[in-house]
């Protein structure tokens, strides 16, 4: 396994539930998540549950009232999301769950080892020079991932002209409410600007404690997507939202561009590529590891079928199976990014809530019903 993110320890933990030997290793010297907050839908928290990390998952996250919309402060929606199960947390909660699933399923994980490449037959290289066989290598390695780049696989980038910087901050509830009593200060709030400038805020409460805020700007915009962040541009855009900004504009930040990578095929020989080494996408839907979660256990579903027989036709049936409900929310994301529909509200219906009610453990997924 190359990388220790969200997809690699899922896949990881899968694997070793079903008694594979399974080695993650990872590039960075710590074990520990990068970025601030993370929405996951039914289809990871499923997969959670299936890992046994859903308890420790629900310690410490949330799930808001609803998902309200405003456009120049005007509420547009508040999706109360009847029957959907959806989550709010920090990220360095989700990684530390599944760090501790990953252990106590047995897997062996080494940080401070980067891959460099991997063949169609199993063969894995390290910066250090040296190679080690498996049966099953799988590139979880990111949207820079060394392992797809290596076996020369062709991939389409697609870049949005809006990007985020995004920030963990204290709740500072009280001093919301006193700002604006009316609004309930517990939901994730799509703040939205479009005219005369666009800039949006994503307020999503992560937990008790901590606030997840985006900030949203084009990249063109150079005072919008300046790091630390324009306090007073910002504040004079948001005043209700001060206390918040204040706190974000204490932390350096970093600008993420938007981007959507496609491939052309996930898998090459007896390498699996999942999360965004194979389909990196736009955040509109939150479904970036979300989806990496759920093809980081159906693959390891997949391949205990395979363990004594044809590795290489079992991979391209799981991609076959599996590859459509992630192309939906990478197009769907994709056209949020650039139509900006999302300001209108009421975004959670039809195609776009698809991906999100998907259960990838239930073992009847696939079967198409006759009515
Ligand atoms: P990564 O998280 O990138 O992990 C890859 C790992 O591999 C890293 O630990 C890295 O150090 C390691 N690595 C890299 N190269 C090597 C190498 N050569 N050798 C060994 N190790 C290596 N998704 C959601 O589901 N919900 C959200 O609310 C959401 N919000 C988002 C907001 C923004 C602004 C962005 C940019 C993304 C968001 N996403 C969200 C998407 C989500 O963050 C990613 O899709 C997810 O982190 C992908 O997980 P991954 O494990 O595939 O990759
Ligand atoms: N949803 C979430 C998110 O983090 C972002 C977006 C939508 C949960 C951005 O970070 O559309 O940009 C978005």
């Amino acid at each position: 396994m190359s990388g220790g993110g969200f997809a690699g320890l899922t896949a990881a933990t899968a694997l070793a539930q079903r008694g594979w030997k399974v080695r993650v290793h990872e590039r960075a010297r710590e074990l520990r998540a990068e970025g601030a907050g993370i929405v996951l839908w039914n289809n990871s928290l499923q997969v959670l549950d299936a890992i046994g990390a859903g308890p420790d998952l629900a310690s410490r996250s949330m799930t808001p009232p609803a998902y309200e919309t405003r456009m120049n402060n005007v509420i547009q929606s508040q999706e109360t999301l009847e029957g959907v199960r959806w989550r709010t947390m920090t990220r360095p909660h989700l990684h530390t769950t599944l760090l501790t699933a990953a252990r106590e399923s047995g897997v062996e994980i080494l940080a401070g080892s980067e891959v460099v490449g991997a063949t169609a037959d199993g063969v894995v290289s390290f910066s250090t020079g040296e190679t080690a066989e498996a049966d099953l290598v799988i590139g979880a390695d990111g949207v820079g991932s060394a392992v797809r780049d290596s076996l020369s696989i062709p991939m389409k980038r697609e870049r949005s002209g809006d990007g985020i910087t995004r920030f963990l901050v204290p709740r500072r509830k009280a001093e919301l409410q006193a700002l604006e009593p009316d609004t309930e200060w517990d939901n994730v709030i799509d703040f939205w600007n479009l005219d005369p400038r666009v800039l949006r805020v994503l307020y999503t409460p992560a937990n008790d404690e901590e606030l997840y805020i985006a900030l949203m700007s084009p990249s063109a915009d150079a005072d919008g997507s300046r790091v630390p962040i324009d306090l007073e541009l910002w504040t004079s855009v948001f005043p209700q939202l001060a206390p918040v900004l204040e706190a974000a504009a204490g932390i350096q930040g970093r600008y993420y561009g938007y981007q959507t990578t496609r491939l052309d095929h996930w898998t090459e020989g007896r390498v699996a590529l999942i999360g965004d080494s194979a389909h990196a996408m736009c955040p509109a839907l939150a479904q970036g590891a979300g989806t990496a979660m759920q093809n980081a256990y159906t693959l390891a579903v997949a391949a205990e079928a395979a363990a004594d027989g044809d590795m290489a036709a079992t991979l391209v049936e799981w991609e076959r199976l599996e590859r459509p409900i992630t192309d939906l929310a990478q197009d769907r994301s994709q056209w949020y990014a650039d139509t900006r529909e999302m300001a209108k509200g009421n975004q959670f219906v039809g195609e776009s809530i698809q991906t999100a009610l998907y259960n990838p453990t239930d073992p009847h997924r696939h079967e198409v019903h006759a009515s």
